[in-house]
């Protein structure tokens, strides 16, 4: 039996749906050799049918995101797929399911999406899996819930993000004082694995004096990620240092401290990209933070589908494949590849990234 869903609820999806189709990009440019002048109505083959992959992000509005949609960009230009991509305004636990919903009825052949929340969208993944499009986790996976989903590609192994953040943050205030995480949503899969990381490491001797004081929630909003900053400061006056692996909520943080003119007592660090984050590191807001390459992730995840539409890539933990030109992957646990290392950026490398 289908559930069905409450009238109103019903009624946002139906809006969302709608704001999706408005959102979605042209098809891709014609194949080369069309002529743009040739009637609609020429006798000319057809052009051979490109199959289809849409990528779903968490949110728009989001840099990040972007920089993930510019690696597949690029890759579906060198394997000649048509890609779209829509997305919810926010990035509530449900948002994505409408958007799911309207591409199986568009028929693509592969989701891509990057989890706001595995438990609410698990259903929605499996309804299009079982009508054979190809799901993959792009930046987040779905912990617990992975047959909702045939491969996940993350950009790092998971099991250190948390450490090498509480170690960057320890680094930076001498390993002593109060601490707090600023994330991104409560249901965040990422976010949530990350900071389950990061208490697990601050129970280790090395880090004994540090104590974390706040988890708080910024909802990858700009103005909420602010504002729950701001009131970091104001609430523990003896605040050292704030860590936000999130993005959003990393600059939101830097420009916090920034405004509140605090950069001498509250060190921020955690996970921001280079273009957001350079004025607070070129006017010494912020000392250190880190971030893998979001395009090289996107690029991976459209090789990835590109092998498991066309059947010549079957995923088994230790099979390898070649990603263009990142070269070669292999998966792992869980049917996981990794991306890549992440970088540490500070004032004498961040102005080798433009991202
Ligand atoms: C934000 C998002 C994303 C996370 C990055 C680091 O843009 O929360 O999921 O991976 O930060």
């Amino acid at each position: 039996m289908r559930r069905r869903l409450p009238a109103a609820l019903a009624l946002v999806g139906l809006i969302a749906v709608f704001a999706a189709g408005c959102k979605q990009e042209k098809p891709s440019a014609p194949p080369p050799g069309a002529s743009p002048g040739r009637p609609a109505t020429g006798d000319a083959a057809p052009a051979a049918q490109k199959y289809r992959v849409v990528y779903i992000p968490k949110n728009t509005g989001n840099p990040y995101f972007d920089d993930i949609i510019a690696g597949f960009r690029q890759a579906s230009g060198e394997l000649g797929f048509e890609f779209d991509t829509v997305a919810p305004a926010s990035a509530d636990a449900a948002s994505q399911i409408p958007f799911i919903k309207q591409q199986i009825q568009r028929g693509v052949n592969a989701i891509a999406i990057s989890p706001n929340s595995p438990d609410a969208i698990k259903p929605a993944l499996k309804e299009a899996m079982a009508k054979g499009i190809q799901v993959i986790c792009v930046d987040a996976d779905m912990p617990g819930h992975e047959e909702g989903r045939t491969a996940a590609v993350l950009p790092m192994d998971f099991d250190e993000t948390g450490k090498s953040q509480i170690e960057l943050m320890g680094s930076l205030i001498g390993y002593k004082g109060e601490i707090a995480i600023l994330s991104a949503t409560t249901d965040a899969p990422n976010q949530n694995y990350w900071i389950k990381g990061m208490q697990e490491t601050l129970k280790e001797p090395k880090y004994k004096e540090m104590k974390l004081v706040a988890i708080v929630y910024g909802n990858d909003d700009p103005q909420k990620s602010l504002i729950e900053a701001e009131n970091l400061l104001t609430r523990f006056p003896n605040l050292r240092g704030i860590i936000a692996p999130t993005t959003v909520g990393v600059a939101a943080a830097a420009q916090a401290v920034e405004t509140a003119k605090a950069a001498d007592r509250v060190q921020v660090t955690g996970l921001g990209t280079p273009n957001q984050m350079r004025r607070f590191i070129q006017n010494n807001t912020v000392q250190k933070f880190a971030l893998w390459s979001p395009k090289d992730m996107g690029y991976l995840c459209a090789y990835l589908i590109d092998g498991l539409v066309k059947g010549t890539i079957k995923p088994a933990p230790g099979v390898s494949f070649t990603a263009g030109s990142l070269g070669e992957r292999s998966f792992r646990d869980k049917n996981v590849v990794i991306t890549g290392p992440p970088v540490i950026f500070e004032k004498s490398n961040i102005d080798k990234y433009n991202f």
